[in-house]
């Protein structure tokens, strides 16, 4: 079942089906916000734009549907810059992939939960490190434009900046949210850091990030922490039991010194005892300082991940399977 259809048979036969302000569904955990990536729309980049079904893949919303009835209430859904704006950044859109983009965001947002927008890029446009902050700040202007008016979308500045300037990646993201209050928009927006947005590194690579200012007051610092030796994500290992806590601990002191918020916008471990064990940990820690974690997101969900080792896509899914009553407790 679509979730557009439980949402609006409440108004059928209204001719105003659209709400102009959106609430989101109470619920009852620890955290304000327990939620999956929905990946797919961003695979394929090396075939850009790349064909529909082929090369990449908007979320499946039933699928999603599944993730809200057991107790997520948020989603940060991938895309790539260059699909969207073909031309440069601040081109005019490709209107389909807008238009299957914002299908996918009103229908989750629709069931009263929040979707992120997160630019998959890594800080790059056609491979190459975005240097103009003026043109990023139009490339945001624009998008906020298209989503204004729905208040539970929040705006992920970009995936991930990596082996860029310190000061160009402050200066994207003050220009990010400056572009998304120029264009009236006043949503929550989650910046990213350098070196991956790791939380592990955050302290030492990404302390100039408290200098960024919104005039709404609604910056989330969203920081990444796998498990694995390398904390890439791409082991199926955990370090230890404790490895979680670990790699969290430095940022969490760094958002209280701050007065800062942040929410884990990333995270997994493969689907075996020590992996359950640190992630509990992690979560655990994050729960006894909810005054600065608002939340956290598995990676990953998505219609194209088959056998792939986080893959928490219903019903089969081995993360989904094997790995959600790890967030059970926090679920709402
Ligand atoms: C949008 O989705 C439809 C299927 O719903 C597909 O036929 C079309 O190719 C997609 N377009 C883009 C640009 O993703
Ligand atoms: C950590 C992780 O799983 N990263 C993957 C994220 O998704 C992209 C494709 O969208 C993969 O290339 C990464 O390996």
């Amino acid at each position: 079942m679509k979730l557009s259809t439980l949402f609006f048979a409440a108004v059928a036969g209204s001719a105003v089906a659209v709400p102009l302000a959106k609430e989101q569904k109470k619920r009852d955990s620890v955290f304000q916000w327990v939620g999956a990536n929905e990946s797919g729309a961003e695979f394929g980049e090396d075939n850009i734009p790349g064909v529909w079904g082929t090369d990449y893949i908007f979320p499946d919303v039933s699928a999603i549907t599944t993730l809200i009835d057991k107790g997520m209430n948020i989603f940060r859904v991938q895309f790539m810059m260059e699909r969207l704006a073909p031309d440069s950044m601040t081109g005019s859109y490709d209107d389909a992939y807008l238009k299957n983009l914002t299908t996918v965001v009103d229908a989750v947002t629709d069931a009263g939960v929040h979707v992120i927008l997160d630019p998959h890029n890594y800080g790059r446009f056609n491979g190459e490190i975005i240097t103009s902050t003026s043109d990023f700040q139009t490339f945001w202007k624009n998008l906020a434009g298209q989503f204004k008016s729905n208040s539970l979308v929040v705006f992920d500045t970009n995936n991930e900046y990596h082996d860029m300037d310190q000061e160009l990646v402050l200066n994207l993201n003050q220009a990010a949210i400056d572009g998304i209050r120029e264009a009236g928009a006043t949503q929550y927006i989650f910046v990213e850091g350098n070196s991956w947005s790791g939380a592990w590194t955050w302290v030492d690579v990404n302390d100039n990030m408290k200098n960024l200012e919104d005039p709404e007051d609604k910056i989330v610092y969203q920081m990444h922490q796998y498990l694995d030796t390398d904390g890439s994500g791409t082991h199926e290992e955990c370090v230890s039991g404790t490895i979680g806590e670990e790699r969290v601990t430095s940022a969490t002191q760094w958002l209280k010194d701050n007065k800062k918020v942040g929410i884990i916008g990333e995270f997994a471990g493969g689907n075996n005892d020590q992996c359950r064990t640190a992630l509990k940990g992690m979560l655990e820690h994050l729960a006894e300082n909810t005054d600065v974690w608002k939340g956290v997101l598995w990676w990953a969900a998505g219609p194209w991940w088959g056998d792939y080792m986080y893959n928490m896509e219903p019903p089969s899914g081995v993360a989904y399977t094997g790995m959600l009553d790890v967030l059970q407790t926090y679920l709402g």
